[in-house]
């Protein structure tokens, strides 16, 4: 049996691919609330796939409980936050996993941390944490790094088609985990070291993070001459070897937008182009406002009331506003006092901010400029009632000619 500890956007799924593929699972979570519901097979959130998923898994046995189980197989998929002040992780989360593991687990278990941690994390934190406690990593408890790597929208998918990372110390173990992960994993399981793992990870999410830089400050090269950068984009990348990403209003979540400030807070000295590609994708909000105003001026606009942001998640068909950037350009914008802006989120069911409308013609009645920060598929089908509005498209949706871009 393997439990499996965090049952949120990561660990639900996870347990839940292990349990249809036969493996027995429990899932454990701190919340009981959430342990009741997903007890009572109701979903905390929605993802494509998710809820067959589910019933697959229930139907095979999976069990969720607030308890952590005796066993020998423990995966641990807690949230690892972000300390905005010090651009530093917070592993409290996973240490206290770590610690209530070695409260219940058999001689010989093996711990498995799928959370993203900072490169050093297991040395500098979790192995430590184990010594402290007598335990001999290698001897009765073994320690491995099999990093997430799906994405928000693909994750069930992903989770069976993409590769993976096991990074162990010791090979007959890691072999050991890529059979577990095979019960469900088609793609290629590669085994590494632990601090190769937790690096590679990491500038995954980094190399992404530039790419979008590169391409957002193509996007302003371009506005300045009036070129159009999707266009040049598209052309550059038929290319066979470049591949750039899209331009944006900036990049949000709790993963490509954090990850690399932990390269830049170890290599302060050596992060240079890392840290300039942050400051342009955390200028992206401000190039947005600009955008705004030039827009405002051009029509004689001067109250920012008319204005309405479509979209407050971090990117489209997800419900999760962590780092999103609608919500750093509000904060910008209560900088420039510019306060009366409207919101407007399909997907976002409750009001966390000022002026959202949760019906979107009763916010399209109150704007004249629509700024669409996000391309839920929701706006693509609904194209026809904004035809009379002014739009900032800065998500290259709409056809090139009739709107505003970034
Ligand atoms: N974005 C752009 N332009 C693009 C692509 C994305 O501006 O061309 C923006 C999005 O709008 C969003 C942000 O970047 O605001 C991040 O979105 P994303 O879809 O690129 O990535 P995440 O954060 O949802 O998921 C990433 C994935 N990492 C990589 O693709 C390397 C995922 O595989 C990881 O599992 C996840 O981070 C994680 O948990 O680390």
């Amino acid at each position: 049996m393997i439990n499996v500890i965090g049952l949120g956007y990561i660990g639900l799924p996870t347990a839940l691919m292990f349990a249809k593929s036969g493996v027995e699972v429990v899932g454990t979570d701190i919340s009981e609330e959430l342990v009741q519901s997903l007890s009572q097979e109701k979903l905390s959130f929605e993802e494509e796939g998710l809820e067959k998923l589910f019933e697959e898994a229930i139907s095979n046995g999976i069990k969720f409980s607030t308890e952590y189980q005796y066993t020998n197989t423990y995966i641990i998929a807690v949230p690892t936050p972000y300390v905005k002040e010090s651009k530093k992780l917070d592993p409290k989360y996973v240490i206290s996993a770590v610690n209530s593991v070695l409260d219940v687990c058999e001689k010989g278990s093996v711990i498995i941390i799928e959370s993203t941690i900072s490169p050093g994390t297991m040395d500098r934190y979790i192995r430590p944490e184990i010594e402290k406690r007598g335990r001999v990593i290698g001897g009765d408890i073994h320690l491995v790094h099999a990093p997430e790597r799906i994405i928000p929208g693909n994750m069930v998918y992903e989770l069976e088609y993409n590769s993976r990372t096991i990074g162990a110390d010791d090979i007959q173990v890691g072999e050991k985990v890529k059979s577990l992960y095979k019960n469900f994993c088609e793609a290629e399981v590669v085994i590494t070291d632990i601090r190769s793992a937790e690096m590679s990870k990491v500038i995954e999410n980094t190399y992404r993070d530039v790419n979008i830089a590169f391409a957002n400050e193509l996007a302003k090269i371009c506005r300045q001459d009036n070129m159009n950068v999707y266009e040049i984009i598209r052309i550059a990348n038929m290319h066979p070897r470049v591949n750039i990403l899209q331009p944006g209003p900036g990049v949000g979540g709790h993963c490509i937008s954090v990850d690399p400030w932990f390269l830049v807070g170890d290599y302060p000295d050596l992060t240079k182009i890392i840290l300039n590609a942050r400051k342009i994708n955390d200028s992206m909000p401000t190039h947005v406002l600009s955008r705004i105003r030039d827009i405002m001026r051009e029509h004689g606009i001067k109250d920012i009331s008319k204005v309405g942001l479509y979209g407050l998640t971090y990117k489209e068909n997800v419900d999760d506003t962590r780092e999103s950037p609608t919500l750093q350009l509000l904060e910008r914008m209560d900088e420039h006092l510019a306060f009366g802006v409207k919101v407007f989120d399909p997907m976002v069911k409750d009001k966390i901010v000022d002026h959202q409308f949760m019906d979107f013609e009763d916010f399209l009645n109150e704007i004249e400029i629509l700024v669409v920060m996000v391309g839920h598929d929701h706006i693509k089908s609904n194209m026809e009632l904004v035809k009379d509005k002014l739009v900032l498209d800065t998500k290259n949706i709409f056809n090139y000619e009739i709107v505003y871009k970034l």
